[in-house]
Order: C-alpha cells, then structure tokens, then sequence
C-alpha cells in the first residue's frame, strides 16, 4: 500500500519567466541578463518567443485546470515589472500577471509567485548586478511592489529560486548569465542574493499578512564513493560548498564553518575572510519563513579528486545509460528521501515543499498523435512515491510541484531538453498534453495507484 497524501497537500505544476513567457519586447519589458546573454550568442536560442506563454496563458491556465493541479508555481519577470530594475515601474507588466493571478484563482488554482528565477535586469548587472550590494535594496523595493499589487490574492511567495546556480553558474563559472567566472563572485553573489531573500520575507508579510513565504533552494545530496577517508572527506567539501553554504544560514546556523576555513585556506579572498559579510546579515538572512521549498532531480557520488562541488553535469542528449535522465542526471529516488529526513532533523523548517522535481525526455508525439513518455512517469512515480516515504517517517512533506508543467527553453542547452508534462511545438505554439499528464491527474485526483510499472 503506497502513501497516503492528507487532503490539503498542494499538488502543483511549476515554470519560470524567461523559459515560458516569451514576449521579449510586449508591453515595455526591459532587457534582462538572460536577453543579453542570448543576444551575444552564449546560447544556442533565446527566450524571446519560447512558449509564447505570454500570449497563450489563458490556454495554458485552461491546461492546468483539466489537470486538477492545486498550485501553480510560477516567476514574474522582474524587467516586466521595473524594466531597469530600478526606477519606474511598469503598471502593464504588473497588469499581466494580475490577469494571469485572477484566471489561476477563478480556476481554483492557487498561485505561488517566485519573485527571482534568474533574470535580473540587465541594467543592475551594468552596476554589478549581484555583486553589487545595492542589488539587495533594489530586489527588495521589486519585492515591495509586487506584493503591494498581488499580495491581496498571491498566498504562496518563493523570495528566490536556485540560488546556488544563480551565484555559481552564473558568476563562478560563467556557464549562465552573466557569465562571470570567479569563485570569490559567487560568494558575493550568493550571499546578497541570500541577503535579499531574508530582507524581502518582511517587506512581503507587511503587504500580504496571511501568506505563506519562503525560499527554493536546490540541492545536489551526495555520497561518498567508498569508505576511503579521502573520499568522505571530499564529500564533505562538496555538501559543504555546494548544499550547507546555502541552508545553513537561510536556517540561522550561518556559513558552515568548515567550508570558510577552506576558503581562507585557499585564499578566496587572500586574507579578508568574507568580505561581503557585514554585522547584521546572517540574522537578516534567517528571517523565518513558513516553508522551505526544495528542487531536487539527483544525488551524485563524490571520490577524492573531484571538483569540491561546482559539479555540472553536462546534458549528454538522449543517448543516456539506463537509469540517468537526458540531462545526463542519475534518476535516485531514494536520495529524495533521505535528503528529506536530513532537512528535517537539520533544520526542522515548518513545512517542506517540494518545488520541482521532474526529467528530461525528449519523447514527442508518435504517428497516432500520442506521446508515450513513460521513462517520465516511471521517473515521477519514483519520486512522489519517494517523497510520501518521507512523509511516512514524519516529514512535514505538504506539497509537490512537477517541474515542468510545459516543455520549455532549459537554459543554455536550448529546447532539445523536454521537462514538460505538455508537449509545446516551438514552430505552431501547440500544446499536446502527454501520456504523463494524464497519468499525474489520475495522481491528483485518485491518489498513486499501488504501483505502477510501465518500462
Ligand atoms: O529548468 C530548470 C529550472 O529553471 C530550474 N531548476 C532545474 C530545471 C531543470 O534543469
């Protein structure tokens, strides 16, 4: 017999702005760091049309209600909003997402609105962007007025998505906008990106009593390959840089002390420790928050030698091994499980959401119209039912989001990788739900069947 999900688990379908909305130049939008890095050829497409969400979104809502989700989660796009990302601000960019707000709840699904999913406006960047602290007042003014608009109907807020790959990918090692590669930037980076969530949480609750706010982390959970001390002790390093420098503070237990004696070690910042860190931060940055939401895809296995946690797996296309999705990501379940039982007894947040979890496979439509991809059922299937393993054991597991609702632009491996629960033809915008989305509202509405087995 599986888990029982309690009535009242959120059960959601979640998509960023950049990826989905197309709409590049509708309405005054400002130019974002995703726009320029497109436009200086650092991808193979850009976002300036992708699903064309912006224009099909009641279509998309449409989608969502036959599905039965509870939640949609989705993210403004902050050059929508203020296209400087200071400076004035942009009622018909507010206008569009009031609209979009008003058709989820007269649809009965519940909006959870991530104010950052990585697309800063490229004009904070020419002051520094995330380097630059000033960044913070000006996520936090963003996050002000957002929720002066929404927060009488938005009752779920994400501060931000992914830190950790906003600050390492994109100024660590520049494989994401804006493309900066220097390890000491990510630090900066992050910590002010972490700065900002912590000093948006009140400015939000000010404009929105009754919601409910956090933040979604990602994660990358690791073992160690053998019993070899030098391999445990990479380990160590790389949960520390990778996963702990992030929920620690978030959860009041400040940067993990081991992780900044290797900073000073190795000289990061020669003999200034962190100076980015200033009296006041770490409280700011543990501000409470209702819950934490958690991305989570795979674990990988750490052996001595290995970089101590800038790992990217690089998308290998869909000629992957068994047990790996086409983003070259080992499919381990069991991990989700367990990571949730660390969490908990780490950092006992109030509630965990699981904000995306999801795969790539690039199954399309067959002759007959169909699109039969079960290696992604097989995949979800895997993972909620890893998820309600946790909850069995007393994690206070409350809700689920697909990642993705729609196939998408992922980033800068273009649109060959499909995470959608919806098949999107890029040439006609056509949306064809797939074998997975019928299988995930039978999910929804009749809980998961005892098992499921297709492949
Ligand atoms: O597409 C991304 C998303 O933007 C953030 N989390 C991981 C997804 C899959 O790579």
């Amino acid at each position: 017999m599986g888990t029982e999900f309690p009535d009242g688990f959120t059960w959601g379908v979640a998509t960023s702005a950049y990826q989905i909305e197309g709409g590049r130049y509708q309405d005054g939008k400002g130019e974002s760091i995703w726009d320029r890095f497109a436009d200086t050829g650092r991808m193979p497409s850009s976002g300036d049309v992708a699903c064309d969400h912006f224009h099909r979104w009641r279509e998309d809502i449409a989608l969502m209600a036959e599905l039965g989700v509870t939640a949609y989660g989705f993210s403004t796009a902050w050059t929508r909003i203020i296209p400087d990302g200071y400076g004035d601000v942009n009622q018909a960019g507010l206008d569009f997402y009031g609209r979009l707000v008003d058709e989820l709840l007269r649809n009965g699904i519940a909006p959870w609105l991530t104010l950052y999913h990585w697309d800063l406006p490229q004009a904070l960047e020419d002051r520094g962007g995330w380097l630059n602290r000033e960044t913070v007042d000006h996520f936090v003014r963003y996050a002000d007025v957002v929720s002066r608009a929404l927060g009488d109907r938005v009752k779920h807020w994400i501060t931000h998505n992914e830190p950790w790959v906003a600050a390492h990918l994109g100024y660590g090692i520049g494989v994401f906008a804006p493309g900066i590669s220097d390890f000491g930037s990510a630090l900066t980076a992050g910590h002010h990106l972490l700065l900002s969530h912590g000093r948006a949480v009140p400015a939000i609750r000010s404009n929105s009593s009754a919601a409910q706010l956090g933040i979604a982390l990602d994660c990358r959970p690791s073992r160690p390959a053998s019993d070899d001390p030098e391999d445990v002790a990479t380990n160590r390093v790389h949960d520390g840089f990778r996963n702990r420098w992030f929920f620690d503070p978030v959860f009041g237990k400040g940067y993990p002390a081991d992780v900044t004696a290797l900073c000073d070690e190795r000289q990061v910042f020669k003999d200034a420790g962190l100076p980015f860190l200033r009296a006041g931060d770490l409280d700011e940055i543990a501000e409470p928050v209702d819950f934490l939401g958690l991305n989570y895809y795979t674990s990988v296995e750490i052996r001595a030698g290995d970089e101590d946690g800038m790992e990217v797996v690089l998308p290998a296309g869909p000629d992957q091994p068994a047990g790996y999705t086409e983003m070259g990501w080992e499919i381990t379940p069991e991990a989700l499980t367990s990571y949730l039982g660390h969490l908990h007894s780490e950092y006992a947040p109030a509630a965990i959401v699981i904000t995306e979890n999801g795969a790539s496979y690039s199954a399309g439509p067959a002759s007959d119209g169909v699109v039969r991809d079960l290696k992604r059922i097989d995949y979800l299937d895997d993972h909620i039912r890893a998820a309600g393993e946790a909850l069995d054991a007393g994690v206070p597991v409350a809700g689920y989001f697909v990642w993705s609702f729609l196939d998408n632009l992922e980033w800068v491996t273009g649109y060959g990788q499909r995470f959608g629960l919806v098949w999107v033809d890029y040439a006609t915008g056509q949306r064809i739900p797939k074998e997975s989305y019928h299988w995930y509202r039978r999910v929804i509405a009749e809980g998961l069947p005892d098992q499921t087995s297709l492949l």
